[in-house]
């Protein structure tokens, strides 16, 4: 830590307690909702059950019988003894210009139900997407309205292009107040190649009251303690003066980009023509990694730094740990997000891009100085 007459960044006793007690509070709010179990919980047992297993050999005969819980079956659509997950049974959906298969089930009293929750696993095969962003291969958990399926509320429960290994999709749904039907669907809209389905599942579920209390707990701290650290830090580094506007703002940037919704990803990422993941992988690294580049060069306007010869100035490190707390908060937003999960990976990408913007500029500013 550097000590200087008029500027320190030795933490006083005050603000290192105030640090290490917020923190405290914060982890055992965050371990009590881990504690607390998952958002849903069982209803009652599972209305759609498919694995596609049958005793038969492979015959029409158990094809159809393989597929008969399922209300419609296009054309192109096979059963796979053998291709399904981990060896079992499955579906596959070959699509081409002509053709574009998909499966169908129907619940027709889906408002006994407040919550659906949707699992299934899917794998694909060099599927080229079509002309809109959602051609691909697709879960969707639909609800109708006089005889229309409503596609502007959240209908998607996962979905691939391209090649793919076998990928576990879960989501579950608020069955709204209008739903006269729910429709079950797996569909490859691709312009082409094929889709591998196995084991779907649709599970009524409803709220689990201890996580919704937990949350609204964890909510408060997180919030209280957001603004106390931030104000910690706005007053330690005197951030209104000298352009200290420019972290702050780089900060509301990425608070707004993790709480933002899936569906303004998706059209963000359609104008730019690339995939919502990638994006969003892009997005956290570039933002974090600007937000290391200008925290050091601010610091560096407002620290006294002595000639060391060391690549990496003492604040770097409390700098580099701070911004990875403030990550870490920022992911954790994201248990209040409709569409959205915390990530560790994401997490990851966000250590990384300060860990190189942090790096890269103490190298810039080593090599000016000399
Ligand atoms: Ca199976």
């Amino acid at each position: 830590m550097i000590k200087n007459n008029s500027f320190s960044l030795a933490l006083s006793p005050l603000k290192l307690t105030l640090a290490i007690s917020s923190l405290t509070i914060w982890l055992c709010a965050l371990a009590l909702l881990i504690y607390s179990g998952p958002q849903y919980v069982p209803y009652t047992k599972a209305l759609l059950h498919s694995d596609f297993e049958s005793a038969q050999k492979k015959d029409n005969r158990s094809i159809q019988l393989v597929l008969k819980p399922w209300h419609h079956v296009s054309q192109g659509v096979t059963w796979e003894p053998g291709n399904g997950f981990s060896g079992s049974a499955g579906i596959k959906l070959e699509a081409n210009t002509q053709n574009k298969p998909s499966v169908e089930w129907v619940l027709s009293n889906p408002q006994s139900f407040s919550f659906l929750k949707f699992c299934g696993k899917m794998r694909s095969e060099k599927i080229i997407r079509g002309e809109e962003e959602w051609h691909t291969a697709r879960f969707l958990v639909c609800f109708t309205k006089e005889g229309e399926e409503q596609w502007d509320i959240p209908h998607v429960a996962g979905g691939l292009t391209g090649t793919s290994d076998w990928k576990e999709f879960i989501k579950t749904f608020p069955v709204p107040a209008f739903a006269e039907e729910a429709h079950v669907v797996i569909e490859n809209k691709g312009e082409s190649g094929a889709v591998w389905c196995d084991d779907i599942l649709l599970m009524p579920v409803k709220l689990n009251t201890r996580h919704l209390l937990y949350k609204n707990i964890f909510f408060i701290f997180s919030t209280v303690i957001g603004v106390v650290l931030s104000l910690v830090v706005i007053i330690t580094f005197r951030l209104w003066k000298r352009g200290g506007w420019i972290p702050l703002a780089i900060a509301a940037v990425i608070i707004i980009g993790v709480v933002c919704s899936n569906s303004y990803l998706k059209m963000l990422a359609n104008m730019f023509n690339i995939e919502s993941v990638h994006l969003k992988s892009f997005g956290h690294f570039l933002l974090f990694f600007i937000f290391g580049v200008v925290s050091i060069c601010q610091l560096g306007t407002r620290v006294p730094v002595r000639t060391t010869k060391s690549l990496f100035p003492p604040y770097s490190f409390p700098v580099f740990a701070g911004l990875v707390l403030f990550a870490s908060l920022t992911e954790s937003l994201q248990f209040f997000t409709l569409d959205r999960t915390p990530s560790f990976f994401d997490l990851l990408i966000d250590t990384t891009g300060l860990g190189v913007g942090i790096g890269l500029a103490c190298f810039v500013k080593k090599q000016l100085r000399k």
